[in-house]
């Protein structure tokens, strides 16, 4: 009833505009986007994980005390640039064209995206931080985004292109991207209009450079190792047991170690990364054995990354202050994302990319007191393509017939659509950069996931997430399951019609190898 009178209100406030002017004010939403990079639930307190005895995220957490925790939101194409595109678009890549980060980074800035579409309905819109599209941002009042390493930007001292201008700053990005967003929001907060604002950072992305006065904090703590730490790849060989993303991959450069003086860029760059060759380790220290080197490995990366989540998470507190000293809290939808999630040694990984769940999950708060009920919980299925259609459906917009996703407003108040979605539609393109992970498709029910990998490669993967949850035991070949797995590859199917995937395997393979135009520079 609650959601039907404010539609009520947004409806009339939008219907009658002109007459109602003077007597009541617009009492459309302000949106805060607060959107971070890598980063995944198992290092979000609110969502519980091994590392919350010793770094937690109290701010982050602050939204959903305050608001809604949701916890199947998933990304359907998870790397940076193509979540990206689809979030602002809300349709999937083989629709908004932007496909892969390697040789695929130029968005087209011609189609619709949802920053636009509320700048034309009066939204005053700003963006900062992590953008990765390789395009112009389009449809904002301002912005200031990182350039630097394939628009990856820089920890320290990052260069922004602020309104198509380069500009160098001092400091740590984390902080300061935060520091450009208040600015702007000090004046945008005193008009008449609602805001919109897109706050993303660069961290917790490799290679997880923490603010100085975090680089120690962990220094005597052995932090835990997650349950799949040490897999074996059984049944999984020539998927998950083929990557360039275990502890043997984590280089130099990701152990901050210093390199010798006389190097040239080039040299600089193979003694970072050990010429990128696969199969290579490299030891910290000669006398480790082979399992010591690969802890001291992952002590280091999981160290610096829960460090670099730190800063965002005091980042987000200074936010999250800011709109309750300026009385802004009560009429501000606040959204806490990342482009999609993370491994943090499961597998024996970090990246992402799989469709496993740590990195297909991505976290989701969201708080907005007028509508959400404090400490509350949601686990539909959502994907990352119904953030577009959401955002503007809360502030009385309707999406355009194009658009993919579906506006999960009501199911934040407890309304879901009786037809709302019951599983979900994965598909990953990017190869062999980085990381060597096959491209794959698939699709994922509240306690199934089937999965085809398909570039050079022809495995299909079956988990049942209930009895095994961290989709070790790969059951397409178990006799018992061979109805269900043929009706979910129907049910494949269907979602690769619905949302007009039907390509052939050639086709797709040609997507991988395809250059769109680069903004590499890694
Ligand atoms: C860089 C990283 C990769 C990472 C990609 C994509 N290498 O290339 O490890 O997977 O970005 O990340 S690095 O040595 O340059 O750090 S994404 O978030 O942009 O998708
Ligand atoms: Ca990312």
């Amino acid at each position: 009833i609650k959601l039907l009178a404010i539609i009520a209100v947004v409806a009339c406030t939008v219907a009658c505009n002109t007459k109602a002017k003077e007597v009541e004010k617009p009492m459309r939403p302000n949106i805060l986007f607060i959107m971070s990079d890598d980063h995944t639930t198992q290092a979000i307190t609110a969502y519980g994980g091994i590392y919350d005895e010793y770094a937690q995220t109290p701010n982050i957490d602050r939204l959903a005390h305050e608001g809604m925790i949701m916890r199947n939101v998933f990304c359907t194409n998870g790397i940076c640039g193509p979540s990206r595109a689809s979030i602002i678009t809300g349709k999937y890549s083989h629709i908004n064209g932007y496909y892969k980060n390697e040789g695929g980074g130029h968005f087209n800035p011609d189609q619709w995206t949802f920053p636009e579409e509320l700048h034309n309905n009066g939204y005053q819109t700003a963006m900062f931080g992590k953008w990765h599209l390789g395009s112009e941002p389009r449809g904002f009042d301002y912005y200031k985004y990182h350039e630097g390493a394939g628009q990856q930007g820089f920890y320290w001292n990052p260069v922004y292109n602020q309104n198509g201008e380069t500009v160098t700053e001092k400091g740590y990005s984390t902080n300061l991207t935060t520091d450009f967003a208040l600015q702007w929001l000090d004046q945008a907060s005193k008009k008449d209009q609602p805001f919109c604002l897109l706050l993303q950072f660069k961290a917790p992305h490799r290679n997880w450079e923490p603010d100085t006065k975090y680089v120690d904090l962990w220094e005597d703590i052995e932090m835990p190792y997650p349950e799949t730490y040490n897999d074996n790849y059984k049944g999984r060989e020539k998927t998950a047991g083929d990557t360039d993303m275990t502890m043997d991959d984590f280089n130099r450069k990701d152990m901050k170690l210093t390199p010798p003086e006389e190097l040239s860029g080039k040299e600089l760059n193979r003694w970072y990364t050990f010429g990128n060759k696969r199969g290579d380790v490299v030891y910290l220290d000669q006398s480790l054995t082979p399992e010591q080197n690969r802890n001291k490995k992952y002590q280091i990366y999981i160290k610096d990354y829960l460090a670099c989540v730190k800063s965002v998470d005091d980042n987000v507190g200074r936010v999250l202050n800011y709109l309750d000293k300026h009385g802004l809290a009560e009429n501000t939808i606040v959204i806490y994302t990342s482009d999609q999630g993370f491994y943090l040694g499961e597998h024996g990984w970090f990246d992402k990319r799989f469709m496993y769940e740590e990195s297909l999950r991505m976290p989701f708060l969201i708080r907005y007191p007028k509508l959400i009920k404090a400490g509350s919980e949601n686990t539909d299925i959502i994907t990352n393509i119904d953030f577009a259609p959401t955002i503007i459906d809360a502030a009385g917009i309707v999406k355009p017939d194009d658009v993919q996703g579906n506006s999960f407003l009501p199911n934040l108040t407890g309304n879901k659509a009786d037809n709302w979605q019951t599983s979900m539609y994965y598909h990953y393109y990017e190869f062999p950069f980085w990381h060597h992970v096959q491209p794959h498709y698939g699709i994922r029910t509240d306690r199934y996931k089937l999965i085809h990998f398909y570039y050079n490669v022809d495995v299909w993967e079956f988990y049942d997430l209930q009895n095994d949850p961290h989709e070790l035991n790969n059951l397409i070949d178990t006799p018992e399951y061979a109805s269900l797995i043929d009706s979910l590859k129907n049910q494949l199917e269907e979602k690769r019609e619905l949302y007009k995937n039907g390509k052939s395997l050639e086709e797709l393979r040609a997507i991988t190898d395809k250059d769109f135009g680069s903004i590499v520079g890694h």
